[in-house]
């Protein structure tokens, strides 16, 4: 039987297991990317496990979520990242060089080859042909330090376009219409790869919109063949070398599909406070809009930003509105600025953000209270913005655009005709912005330089043969990351300090948590469905480790968040009956006698007493996940492993 594009990939870096859906493998990786907001983490795990140079084809540091540097914090993490980088062989890419995964396929990604970024958004760099997968810092530092990535073999869901998008319509809309579709939750456990006719209208930036916002999906990894269009891109960023065809094999079979005639999608957008609470445009109606942002890893391109720059030109945005545009590398701003559109943008009232992920993860550019935004970004979850009742719409830059001069929700296909922006032959290069790691003759001379704001992680610790513990929280379906570790401007530049971090665990939800965790001294969360979807941030892990939480029991939870929980050495366990979790009071107790033992010999069912219940919970951990929880954690578990 043929092979999907995912699977071929898998394929030729399969190190362990079979390609059989949900049966664990471990892949050979490539490349891995990491940012500064979860980076710093990554980089002291990767310090700790001892490895001195990194073992990948090419790993990439990037400066790029905490650049508001409201104190000292965030300068000192950009340095020791820098020093890291320097002395283990890693790329280096400066604050002011852009968004990781804007940088990243503009300038490293290659078809065919697998990359684990710790950020959720990793997967933009499949609209390359890579497979490109959201990890935990700390599985990022095993890879580097050569040791597989482990995930369950990914079903396999094809998205079939037809068809062309009309004017106005755009690569935003398309994967909303999937978001529609599929729900927040549909793609968990699953690859979603595109094909059709409809892929060849596509260019890279465009694809790179649709498989960045896979990842709201909860899908493994998305993407696209490489093709012509793919070898023009790599073509114009001075890289044709690093092309190789990749389609799947006519004969492949997916457990999925699902058509999209793209001549069909109109603008849309995805309602406060889920990216899947999608409505066309004109379903909403044109309601008021106090602010427009413009950037983000998902639609942060030359090719936005030129439709955007064209749609502005002699206008002004309007009294009522506050329009942010942060392009998405330094590449994108200086050809912006070298063509006029930067000019255009700045006659038009927008206020220019520097390079980074900025608004997008809550630094600076609050709306005011109750606050419509409409933002070209990926994620609305309830506050992110750092405005509690603010109300995120995430729309097209041709939505994003069209609104801002009229002050209200706006349908641009209402415009006159559509600005035709074709993407240039030639990119500007200039990786100035990019340092390179020192030779490995010099690496000794590298000093690590940290900074007081740099606190040890905490350690995991193996399971108790009786896990007896009161249900500290109990929450409800698709608790987002964002929940358990906030991020924004206040929070953010604490990543590297967890116990100040604990302080806000769960804030959202009920801020008592952290105090009651740390009066118990241990504790068990409950939780619904979807449990820890969005960010691959492993601080809501590490966290809720510190606080002494020993297990979460939900009704399901996403990928990458589990992935987090086990290498934290805190047990995740679902409801084998989810009625159950209905009969879960918080301050029950919950026991699971002989706990150890059961994880230990593969028990899939473990007998939980729960408020003088017997409750049956399911363990569906891989051997090897077995085996890090009794180790105590992923660290833990590769020191012991070293030679393997
Ligand atoms: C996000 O978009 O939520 C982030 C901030 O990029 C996170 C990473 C983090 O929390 O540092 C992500 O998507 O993984
Ligand atoms: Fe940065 Fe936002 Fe993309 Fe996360 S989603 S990487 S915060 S731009």
């Amino acid at each position: 039987m043929g092979l999907t594009i995912a699977q071929k990939i898998i394929q030729a870096h399969l190190l362990s297991g079979e390609m059989t859906p949900g049966a664990d493998i471990g892949l050979k990786i490539d490349q891995t990317l990491t940012q500064d907001a979860t980076g710093t983490m990554a980089y002291l795990e990767f310090e700790a496990m001892g490895v001195p140079r990194v073992k990948t084809e090419r790993s990439v540091a990037y400066i790029d979520h905490n650049t508001l540097q409201t104190g000292f914090e965030n300068a000192d993490d950009h340095r020791f990242i820098g020093s890291c980088a320097k002395k283990h062989g890693i790329y280096f890419s400066r604050p002011g060089n852009g968004i990781c995964h804007q940088v990243h396929l503009e300038r490293f990604a290659v078809p065919g080859k697998t990359l684990i970024g710790s950020d959720s958004h990793t997967p933009t760099c499949g609209g390359m042909g890579m497979l490109a997968m959201g990890a935990g810092g700390l599985d990022v530092a095993v890879a580097m330090g050569g040791g597989a990535y482990h995930i369950p073999m990914p079903k396999m869901v094809k998205i079939n376009l037809t068809g062309m998008l009309r004017d106005y319509v755009s690569a935003k809309d398309v994967i909303l219409e999937v978001l529609r579709r599929m729900t927040v939750k549909g793609g968990v456990g699953k690859i979603v790869e595109y094909g059709g006719e409809g892929i060849k209208t596509l260019s890279v930036p465009q694809r790179a919109t649709i498989t960045n916002m896979g990842a709201e999906l909860g899908a493994t990894t998305s993407i696209f063949p490489a093709d012509e269009v793919t070898r023009a891109f790599l073509k114009a960023q001075g890289r044709e070398g690093d092309f190789t065809p990749l389609a799947s094999d006519p004969d492949a079979s997916y457990d999925e599909v699902i058509d999209i005639d793209l001549s069909a999608l109109r603008p849309a957008a995805a309602m406060p406070h889920s990216p899947d609470a999608v409505k066309t445009v004109e379903e909403i109606g044109k309601i008021k809009v106090d602010q427009v942002l413009i950037g983000s890893c998902t639609n942060s391109s030359l090719l936005d930003m030129l439709t955007v720059a064209e749609m502005l030109k002699g206008k002004t945005v309007h009294p009522d509105v506050s329009l942010g545009i942060a392009p998405g590398s330094k590449q994108v701003f200086n050809m912006m600025a070298e063509c006029g559109a930067l000019a255009t943008l700045i006659a038009a009232g927008a206020r220019i953000l520097e390079c980074a992920c900025g608004p997008c993860i809550g630094m600076g550019q609050s709306p005011n209270s109750g606050g419509v935004s409409l933002r070209t970004f990926n994620r609305n979850f309830e506050g992110r913005s750092g405005t509690a009742d603010g109300k995120v719409y995430l729309v097209s830059p041709e939505v994003a655009a069209a609104s801002a001069v009229t002050g209200v929700l706006t349908d641009p296909m209402e415009l006159g005709e559509a600005p035709k922006i074709t993407l240039p032959d030639h990119f500007m290069i200039n990786d100035n912005m990019i340092v390179p790691p020192a030779p490995e003759s010099e690496m000794d001379k590298v000093e690590i330089l940290r900074g007081p704001n740099i606190k040890p992680f905490p350690q995991a610790q193996p399971l108790p043969d009786t896990l007896s513990a009161d249900v500290l929280l109990k929450v409800g379906d698709n608790i987002t990351t964002d929940h358990i570790m906030p991020a924004g401007a206040k929070i953010l530049p604490f990543r590297s300090n967890i116990p100040y971090l604990s302080n806000f665990c769960f804030a959202q939800c009920d801020p008592d948590f952290p105090a009651r965790c740390k009066e118990a001294g241990k504790g068990v969360v409950v939780g619904g469905a979807n449990y820890g979807q969005g960010s691959s941030r492993e601080h809501a892990a590490l966290v809720p480790l510190y606080l002494g939480i020993k297990a979460v029991v939900a009704k399901s939870f996403a990928r990458i968040h589990a992935a987090n929980l086990v290498n934290a050495g805190i047990l995740p366990l679902t409801f084998a009956d989810e009625g159950d979790y209905d009969t879960v009071a918080l301050g029950d107790t919950l026991t699971i006698e002989d706990a150890a033992a059961a994880v230990e010999r593969g028990d899939e069912t473990l007998s939980a007493a729960i408020g003088g219940r017997t409750v049956a919970l399911r363990c569906g951990l891989s051997q090897r996940q077995r085996e890090i929880i009794k180790a105590g954690g992923l660290l833990n578990y590769t020191k012991e492993h070293v030679e393997d």
